[in-house]
């Protein structure tokens, strides 16, 4: 079958505009856990609003330049019959025409530009007269530490904060360049080497929020998650006294978890990741309330005793190129050993009731 010659015609702008399409995902939807359209914070949303009136102006534009476009080829195309000297009257300037539409742009980015520098000073101001806390979140391939100066705690990939509090975030990075972004709190800011970008946000709800490392930073770029956990006062309060705790000792019944902190410091784990009152190494993330995270691998997968596994057996199956692979490969870990070590980590867990 022919394809009939215009439809043959409009084939690439309709493949571009399908492509737009999936192109802005699934994140136009407001319960997309990363949807920028789902303000849940004032940063968030005094860049969601920016957003929406640059959107309103331009669409504005549109409709009047294809109006008049529209008109144009509608009311002066060449008719059968027509002759060659049938052009229409020519018109040769028109200064009053010219000079409103000059005046018309220029209102219109001035619409514009005067929120846009006042949104710029505005998500580099921290509120004064308000409390501030304070964290430096500092980015590794492919995974987050988060530091809190005036509290001493340090955890990996899981960034806790109390709800409706200004949070400032000193951004570090310890490789390349990374960029910190919870599309629902802040717009992304860059992590750059030696150089000291920050930003700050407030969460408006208690919850739980994605973050996403924004600037590619090699193979598992993609892979480098992390959460935002907005608590209450209280339980941010009581959040910050276990993590200023040692880490859970296992009692003397749990063998399976004794045998596990056993393995963890004989089969190279301690090289990398530290576990308070154990020691250990910097190269991994913190582990001293691992039992606590909701989360696995910077935020990929839950942290449920199976993916647990798969990551401690296999973490090149999960994350493509991950800095731990090496270390372990040569351990060889047995199914029995794993699941001793996954033990032992769910264990590290100071709240009280849970089911280990
Ligand atoms: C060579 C250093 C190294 C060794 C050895 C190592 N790890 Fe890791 N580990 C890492 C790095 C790096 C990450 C972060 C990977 C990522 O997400 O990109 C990690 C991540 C983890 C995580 C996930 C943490 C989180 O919050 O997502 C767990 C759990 C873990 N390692 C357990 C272990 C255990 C158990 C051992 C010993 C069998 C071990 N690791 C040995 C470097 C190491
Ligand atoms: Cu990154």
């Amino acid at each position: 079958m022919r394809i009939p010659s215009f439809i043959s015609k409009l084939k690439a702008p309709l493949g571009v505009a399908a492509a737009s399409v999936f192109m802005t995902g699934c994140a136009v939807f407001k319960s997309a856990p990363q949807s920028t359209f789902d303000a849940k914070g004032p940063v968030a949303l005094d860049q969601l609003n920016l957003f929406y009136l640059t959107l309103w102006v331009v669409a504005f534009i549109f409709v009047v330049v294809a109006s008049v476009l529209l008109y144009a080829v509608i009311r002066f195309r060449a008719r059968p019959g027509d002759k060659d000297e049938d052009i229409p009257a020519q018109t040769h300037g028109n200064p009053v025409l010219e000079i409103g539409v000059i005046a018309v742009s220029v209102l219109l980015l001035v619409i514009i530009a005067v929120p846009t520098v006042r949104s710029a000073i505005y998500i580099y101001t921290v509120p004064e007269g308000e409390e501030v806390l304070e964290i430096t979140a500092t980015g590794y391939q492919w995974w987050w530490t988060f530091e809190y100066p005036d509290l001493g705690v340090v955890t990996g990939n899981e960034m806790w904060i109390p709800v409706d509090t200004n949070i400032k975030i000193n951004l570090r990075t310890q490789d390349v360049i990374h960029s910190f972004w919870v599309p629902k709190l802040a717009g992304k800011v860059d992590m750059i080497p030696n150089r000291n970008n920050w930003m700050w946000l407030r969460a408006d709800e208690e919850g739980m929020f994605y973050g996403q490392c924004a600037e590619f930073c090699g193979e598992s770029h993609a892979n480098m998650l992390f959460r935002v956990i907005s608590a209450s006062a209280e339980d941010f309060d009581a959040w910050v006294e276990r993590q200023n705790s040692p880490a859970r000792e296992p009692a003397e019944q749990e063998s399976l978890e004794l045998a596990g902190r056993q393995l963890f410091q004989t089969k190279g784990c301690v090289q990398c990741h530290n576990i308070d009152g154990i020691g250990g190494g910097m190269l991994g993330p913190d582990l001293t309330h691992f039992g606590e995270r909701y989360t696995v691998a910077a935020g990929l997968l839950p942290s449920t005793r199976e993916n647990l596994h798969r990551w401690i057996i296999d973490p090149e199956s999960i994350k493509p190129g991950n800095l731990m692979t090496e270390g372990i490969l040569e351990q060889n870990l047995t199914t029995e050993d794993v699941d001793r070590l996954v033990a032992y980590l769910k264990s590290l867990d100071l709240r009280e009731n849970q089911s280990r």
